[in-house]
């Protein structure tokens, strides 16, 4: 198996007391139909898209700190079941509207509805996705803005914009899924992007005025390709990560895994009346067979002047992107250097009797329940706290509320993949770098004093690192001794784990 690369998305998800206080927020309600809708972004090949109201690419969504925000859910796609997920939103005391089918909600059929109802409490750069199966990449996914009138960046520039990156795939996600997780694939061989795009499409410009200073909002909102970003002639100050504030960090190319947000501002030149070319690359180090045909380039460019030319990108020869463990947070957190309970992840790749490539944590690969783990969570009684209710094809963590909880996770595979965990942002404490191993904990690592915090974070291919948060948002559902929350770890495509928690007891983390 010389490259299996697997996306990973590592979803934690918890559920804290209801009663977030309502005060002066605004309520903010959109319709969304989910329908299919023909979209052809790289003008290579028209496909059906998983559109909203009969648009796409879909709306930039954008709320204020405080907001409550009402989604009803339509599904007209009359052939797929759907569900919302709002990533890196915290859904503090509303865990049912996460939106992970088979932890906290069931999927939602054709023709039915479902209202995502919660309050938006931190500032900053998300996105919105369904969470079934591998459905996004098929066009269901944007971008979700919490503006923050304390944004303690404010004074330092002029105007704020955001857009994406992703990857692109001409086929539909059902087909590529079937054809991945295959005795026909027992590599584990992603499917590889056709193109790559930027804002949804190919050909993205972003007018600016000379001197002004713009925060730029950039999500990867791909489905497997990490993309390095740069602009030509003009450097990024990043203010922040995963809506995360940090203090400023100057580069000329960052590295957005999947998922990952990173907030920049950058100064417009005094007197340019050229326009500048914008750069998105797909990491080739993913891909498995790298089709000669294909550009893993995207290019947008800053237009100074509408009537000048576009330049073509210049190429570089090496991408040294920025390191994002040498980031601070801006309210300068401190390590919590206390851990009360530490666990480890061991990532592996292999084939089961179906001679199908899977991914697994401690030699267990995810099976989604059919009861969704909220449910088990809400309907178990005194057991709610053992993991073995949660499934066979879990592996249970029970935690305590409040804890400072380690988590380790050791790639035990030859490629990148990106985690997310739901419902916290985590101290990222510890990466090693590519071929380190599995992580010993009587090395004696550095630690950074107050370590970046994101909720989502790359493992390297045969490394691993260490993360830590607290375990403060676990689930009150009703004002009974009995509160459900569910922590969920979820990958993406052929495997998951979930963690589900009870009130002040324990918070159990399963995995498939
Ligand atoms: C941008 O590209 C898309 C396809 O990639 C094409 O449909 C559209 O017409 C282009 N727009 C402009 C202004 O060139
Ligand atoms: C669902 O319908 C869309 C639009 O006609 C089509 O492109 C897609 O292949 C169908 N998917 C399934 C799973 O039937
Ligand atoms: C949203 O939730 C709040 C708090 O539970 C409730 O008062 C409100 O009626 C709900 N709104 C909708 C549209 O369901
Ligand atoms: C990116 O696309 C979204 C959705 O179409 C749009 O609202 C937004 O303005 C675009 N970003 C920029 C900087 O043009
Ligand atoms: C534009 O400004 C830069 C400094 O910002 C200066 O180096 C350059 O010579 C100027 N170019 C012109 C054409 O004025
Ligand atoms: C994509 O960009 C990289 C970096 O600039 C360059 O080396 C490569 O040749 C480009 N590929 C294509 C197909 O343009
Ligand atoms: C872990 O590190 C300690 C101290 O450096 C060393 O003695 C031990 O052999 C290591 N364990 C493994 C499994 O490598
Ligand atoms: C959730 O809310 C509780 C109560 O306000 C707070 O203590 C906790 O830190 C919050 N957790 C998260 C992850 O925001
Ligand atoms: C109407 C509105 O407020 N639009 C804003 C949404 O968020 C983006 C990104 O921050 C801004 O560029 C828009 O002005």
């Amino acid at each position: 198996m010389a490259l299996s690369l697997s996306n990973f998305l590592v979803c934690l998800i918890a559920l804290l007391p209801k009663g977030l206080p309502s005060a002066i927020a605004a309520t903010v309600t959109h319709d969304f139909n989910v329908g299919w809708v023909r979209g052809n972004p790289d003008g290579m090949a028209e496909r059906s898209v998983i559109g909203i109201n009969g648009q796409w690419p879909l709306p930039l969504l954008n709320f204020t700190k405080g907001d409550r925000v009402i989604i009803n859910l339509h599904n007209k796609l009359g052939n797929q079941s759907t569900s919302a997920h709002f990533h890196g939103l915290y859904q503090n005391g509303t865990n049912d509207m996460d939106g992970p089918v088979g932890v906290t909600q069931c999927d939602v059929p054709p023709g039915h509805s479902m209202t995502y109802n919660f309050t938006v409490d931190q500032p900053g750069t998300y996105w919105y996705h369904s969470h079934t199966r591998g459905q996004y990449p098929d066009g269901w996914r944007g971008q979700f803005i919490i503006h923050d009138p304390e944004n303690p960046f404010r004074g330092q520039f002029d105007e704020e914009m955001a857009f994406t990156v992703s990857d692109w795939y001409h086929d539909e996600m059902p087909g590529l899924l079937t054809d991945f997780i295959s005795h026909k694939n027992p590599t584990g061989a992603e499917p590889v992007p056709n193109s790559a795009l930027m804002n949804d499409t190919q050909n993205f410009t972003v007018a600016v005025e000379p001197g002004k200073t713009y925060f730029f909002r950039l999500t990867n909102i791909g489905a497997f390709a990490g993309q390095y970003f740069w602009i030509e002639g003009h450097r990024m100050r990043i203010i922040e990560v995963d809506g995360v504030y940090t203090q400023p960090a100057e580069t000329d190319m960052i590295y957005l895994t999947t998922a990952q947000r990173y907030g920049f501002l950058v100064t417009m030149k005094e007197n340019s009346s050229s326009n500048f070319a914008m750069v998105s690359s797909m990491d080739e180090s993913l891909f498995d067979v790298v089709p000669p045909t294909l550009n893993p380039n995207v290019t947008g460019w800053l237009m100074y002047d509408a009537s000048a030319p576009k330049p073509v990108a210049s190429p570089i020869e090496a991408f040294h992107p920025f390191d994002d463990f040498s980031l601070v947070p801006e309210d300068g957190l401190e390590l919590f250097d206390h851990v009360d309970y530490s666990f480890n992840l061991d990532l592996k790749m292999d084939n089961l009797g179906d001679g199908a490539n899977y991914a697994f944590f401690n030699d267990v690969t995810y099976v989604t329940p059919v009861v969704p783990t909220l449910y088990s969570v809400l309907t178990t009684g005194d057991k709610a706290s053992e993991a073995a209710v949660y499934g066979a094809y879990t592996n249970s963590y029970v935690l305590n509320k409040g804890d400072i909880v380690e988590i380790v996770l050791n790639n035990d595979d030859g490629g990148k993949h990106p985690f997310h965990l739901h419902g916290h942002n985590f101290q990222t404490v510890y990466r090693a770098p590519a071929g380190s191993g599995f992580y010993n904990a009587s090395d004696d690592h550095s630690f950074p004093a107050a370590p970046m915090r994101r909720d989502t974070l790359m493992v390297n291919p045969n490394g691993n690192f260490a993360i830590r948060f607290r375990a403060d948002n676990p689930g009150e559902s009703a004002p009974s001794a009995q509160n459900p929350s569910a922590l969920l770890m979820n990958e993406q495509e052929s495997g998951s784990s979930t963690a589900t928690s009870t009130g002040t007891w324990p918070l159990a983390l399963l995995q498939p």
